[in-house]
């Protein structure tokens, strides 16, 4: 099961799959606010807990191996990284430093917390944000933190399970379900929850139709 409640028509799978076949270039990091590119058009964010697997979904998403950094060690991405979709440029996709790691200095914490949430609540390009929650674990409260502010802002997110590979088919219907409950009772929260592993391409195809959708 990749996704769940209402599918996409098979015109915007095939069209998604061509745009992200198509060219996509790293485009530029932002370490700070001020470095942000302009925002001339749409943008579609990766948010989620260190280690959620962002970077990981976002070469998935375009079938490249490393175009965003990853790592086994949570903190990898550290910046706001801009990637260029479709040349000329027609969207952008936006890899974020991840929240919840305990371990690195609380002074890089806060200032990578200000940096994500300065970006999602003030910016205008941006069409959507994907919220990545591992199927591990299922929402925890640093997610609640971060979905009661995205709702607070009214800024549209989706929420989008990953590493499904990792967990038995029982489970993942359970946090699943667990986790539709709570999309339901959440605002800015879009119903269909997306369900994903970059290791194996589970659902890929069907988040690529829902990132094509929100810019539309
Ligand atoms: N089994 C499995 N492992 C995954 C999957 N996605 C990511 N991983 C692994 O999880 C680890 C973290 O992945 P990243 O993509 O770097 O995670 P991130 O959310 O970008 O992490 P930060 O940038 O540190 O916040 C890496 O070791 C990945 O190989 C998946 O779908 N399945
Ligand atoms: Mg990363």
């Amino acid at each position: 099961m990749s996704e769940d409640g209402a599918g996409f028509d098979d015109e915007l799978i095939e069209a998604a799959r061509k745009r992200f076949a198509g060219p996509v270039e790293f485009l530029k990091s932002a370490p700070a606010l001020e470095y942000l590119p302009p925002a001339e058009m749409p943008e579609v964010a990766f948010a989620g807990r260190s280690n959620v697997g962002k970077s990981s979904l976002l070469n998935a998403l375009v079938g490249r191996k490393a175009l965003a950094r990853t790592s086994v060690t949570p903190g990898r991405t550290q910046e706001l990284n801009f990637f260029d979709v479709g040349a000329p440029a027609v969207f952008r996709l936006v890899d974020m430093p991840g929240y919840g790691f305990a371990k690195a200095p609380k002074d890089i914490v806060k200032k990578w917390r200000f940096l994500v949430n300065d970006y999602l609540r003030g910016r205008q390009a941006l069409k959507r944000t994907l919220v990545l929650i591992d199927s591990r674990h299922g929402i925890k409260e640093v997610d609640r933190e971060v979905l009661a502010m995205l709702d607070k802002a009214a800024v549209s997110y989706r929420l989008v399970l990953t590493k499904a590979d990792k967990v038995k088919a029982t489970d993942l219907a359970e946090v699943l379900a667990r986790t539709r409950e709570e999309a339901r009772k959440r605002p800015a929260a879009h119903p269909q929850i997306l369900t994903t592993a970059s290791e194996t391409g589970m659902g890929i195809a069907e988040l690529r139709a829902a990132v094509i959708e929100s810019i539309g």
